[in-house]
């Protein structure tokens, strides 16, 4: 039997981290859709992210992208969001939108421009400096589009000598989480295209050096959750960009697609230690919201993690470890279903209510009247960044 007030008292540990990217307009390369009340600065973006803590409890820390949140004044950006209620969590870096990067970034076969993106990378690590944020996340679109283009072998060495320096410019207490991706945009061959690439530059790189995990970044079929496993089990994942994929990598809420997946991934994460913040992985949401409200749709997300995760809590370890042993495997299979199969939504309203927090986020949030104001003050709202 699963003992409850252990499964409740995980969950009020846990937190979500938003992206400050969810709360602007986005789209497709074929469209971006404006939405009323979007917002227009950073910092509303922040006050957003904040009505998603509000509501769910569980979402304290919002992560910037740079250059898209640029303010002259990141301490006084970090200081307000601390007065909405939550802080500054991961920077990510953004050497992706620049006419210098067609080639690449840091593999870039010119110096000159491998020089520009690692300036860029060490002033993403000035910008934690001064919010007092741990994470860095890289995420390189780097790859070539034909055979032949660029030399596959130079292209790694060219991201290791990046990727020490940035190491070596991180403070103490910071790190540098790597992020892989199949493909896009580049097509025939993409520099970080795998988990096994990140870990493998991440062994190197050391104890600061740890793989983060984007949902959305493999290949239909692929077994995310033994990812999760294997990293979780050489303290090597750092942690996740949530969202839900049908095709490639759409962005859409997590837990929408594929709710099953999600659920096996944070069984991993719940067998391998990897809710006890002493392991530090970072779940952060990575999403954009196209055609749905932004910030009900944030809610959503953080609400679909937290049942995943309740899901995940409920598995009998004692039961599935005893059918296991026995190699039973329909009994053991059942074990892991019981728990996916329970409605973990009464507990989570019971445990929100008890928090002081409104046992139902989504109504709460649409009461609250905050999307109609916004929607009345804020006119001209800013484009998430895809095609700024
Ligand atoms: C790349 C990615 C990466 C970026 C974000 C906007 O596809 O997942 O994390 O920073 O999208
Ligand atoms: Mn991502
Ligand atoms: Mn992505």
């Amino acid at each position: 039997m699963t003992d409850l007030s252990a499964v409740k008292a995980a969950l009020r540990r846990q937190t979500i981290e938003l992206p400050s990217w969810a709360f602007g307009n986005s789209g497709t390369r074929f469209k971006v859709f404006g939405q009323p009340g979007v917002p227009r600065t950073p910092h509303e973006k922040i006050a957003d992210a904040a009505q998603v803590h509000r509501y769910t409890g569980i979402a304290p820390s919002v992560a910037l992208h740079i250059p898209w949140d640029t303010v002259d004044d990141y301490a006084e950006l970090a200081a307000y969001a601390r007065e909405q209620g939550v802080r500054i969590g991961t920077i990510n870096a953004n050497v992706f939108q620049d006419d210098d990067f067609k080639l690449g970034s840091v593999a870039n076969p010119d110096p000159g421009i491998r020089a520009k993106a690692l300036d860029h990378l060490m002033a993403c690590v000035d910008v934690m400096d001064a919010t007092g944020s741990a994470d860095l996340k890289l995420w390189f679109a780097d790859g070539t589009n034909y055979p032949g283009q660029d030399d596959i072998r130079d292209r790694q060495d060219r991201l290791a000598e990046a990727l020490e320096a940035v190491r070596d410019r991180l403070g103490p207490g910071q790190r540098m989480l790597l992020e892989y991706k199949l493909f896009e945009p580049a097509f025939y061959t993409t520099d970080v295209p795998d988990w096994g690439t990140a870990y493998a530059h991440c062994l190197k790189l050391g104890e600061a050096a740890q793989v983060v995990v984007d949902t959305g970044h493999h290949a239909p079929g692929t077994n995310i959750e033994f990812i999760v496993a294997f990293l979780l089990r050489e303290h090597k994942l750092g942690g996740f960009d949530f969202n839900s994929r049908f095709y490639a990598d759409d962005d859409l809420m997590t837990g929408a697609a594929d709710p099953f997946q999600l659920f096996r991934i944070m069984y991993e994460v719940v067998r391998g230690g990897g809710l006890d913040p002493a392991e530090g992985i970072a779940f952060m949401l990575d999403q954009c919201h196209n055609i749905e409200p932004k910030i009900p749709g944030q809610i959503r997300s953080v609400l679909n993690a937290q049942e995943a995760t309740a899901k995940a809590l409920l598995v009998d370890a004692e039961a599935l470890a005893a059918a296991q042993r026995e190699g039973d495997v329909l009994g053991a299979n059942a074990v892991l279903m019981d728990a996916y199969d329970t409605d973990v939504r009464p507990m989570l309203a019971e445990l929100r209510a008890e928090q002081g927090l409104d046992p139902e986020p989504m109504a709460a949030f649409k009461r609250s009247g905050y999307q109609e104001a916004i929607a009345a003050e804020r006119i001209g709202g800013q484009q998430a960044g895809w095609g700024a």
